[in-house]
């Protein structure tokens, strides 16, 4: 997993793979080479048993300023159409299985403020800044940004970020429930890593489940959510890692998950 124009990508411990956005030069602006880089990636990192959580962060100025502006400024509707140059690396990433962890510093807008929406969830630094600003071009969000972020802080929030292109930062972030932690500049990626660290200790079965459970929370109603749950409960006991966790506990041991 190497050799990419525009990511960075290590593994800083088990389990845990750290994907930096890196187009300095345009504020890491997504264009189609980040995003096929990105959709490939991650492809092969969900079925990559030694991967168990990403991160995905950006350079401490920006996560991402957005779509690449020059590299689309002069589509035409047709190419747009035919190019459809997100939507292949947003399904990737919408369908990735396992946890992704958006650490974003400094500016996350447009497209940036999408992708970071689009993980499972936002560790911000003190200089974050979100924001969908695409009314200030003449267009609109076009990878999710009207939807999430309208679930994620509500209709007066989104439609006042929308409709006037203003940015808001960590705090009001953190307040409006964008993200799920502030931290100071210097300790973001520390923290991203730690609570990264911590998913790949659990079973990585009961991780794939618990985050597809909290997914349909936003695709179906309580009642079913509600059953669908309870069977997936249930199901979590024809798991070794159900047995181990709960003998470790028992026994007043740390779990040791093999996922089976
Ligand atoms: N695209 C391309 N280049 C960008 C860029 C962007 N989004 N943002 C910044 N850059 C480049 C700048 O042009 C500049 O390059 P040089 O001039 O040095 O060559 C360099 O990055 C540094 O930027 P600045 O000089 O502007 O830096 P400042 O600190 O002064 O300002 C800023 C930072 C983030 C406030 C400013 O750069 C800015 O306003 N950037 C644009 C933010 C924006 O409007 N973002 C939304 C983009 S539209 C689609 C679905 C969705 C989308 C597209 C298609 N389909 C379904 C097909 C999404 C659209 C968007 O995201």
């Amino acid at each position: 997993m190497t050799d990419f124009q525009t990511l960075l990508v290590e593994t800083p411990s088990d389990g845990v793979l750290l994907v930096r956005l890196n187009r300095p030069e345009a504020l890491n602006a997504l264009n189609s080479t980040l995003l096929s880089e990105l959709g490939g990636l991650l492809d092969k990192a969900g079925g990559d048993d030694a991967v168990r959580v990403v991160v995905l962060t950006g350079s401490e100025k920006a996560f991402a300023a957005g779509a690449d502006i020059k590299e689309m400024s002069d589509k035409s509707y047709a190419q747009m159409m035919k190019l459809d140059f997100f939507t292949d690396a947003a399904r990737r990433i919408e369908q990735f299985r396992k946890p992704i962890i958006a650490a974003v510093s400094g500016y996350a807008l447009g497209g940036g403020c999408e992708l970071a929406m689009m993980c499972d969830f936002i560790i911000a630094s003190e200089t974050a800044r979100f924001g969908q600003p695409e009314i200030n071009l003449g267009v609109a969000p076009g990878i999710g940004g009207t939807q999430r972020l309208t679930r994620f802080v509500g209709k007066a929030k989104a439609m006042d970020m929308i409709l006037t292109a203003r940015m808001m930062d960590a705090a009001e972030a953190e307040r409006a429930g964008l993200v799920s932690r502030v931290v100071p500049a210097d300790k973001l990626i520390e923290t991203a890593l730690e609570a990264a660290a911590k998913i790949a200790g659990h079973s990585p079965l009961a991780v794939l489940m618990n985050k597809e459970l909290v997914e349909a929370a936003y695709e179906t109603t309580l009642t079913t959510g509600v059953a669908l749950e309870r069977r997936l409960f249930h199901s979590l006991f024809a798991f070794e890692d159900q047995k181990e966790g709960m003998a470790a506990f028992v026994e007043k041991r740390k779990p040791d998950f093999k996922g089976r």
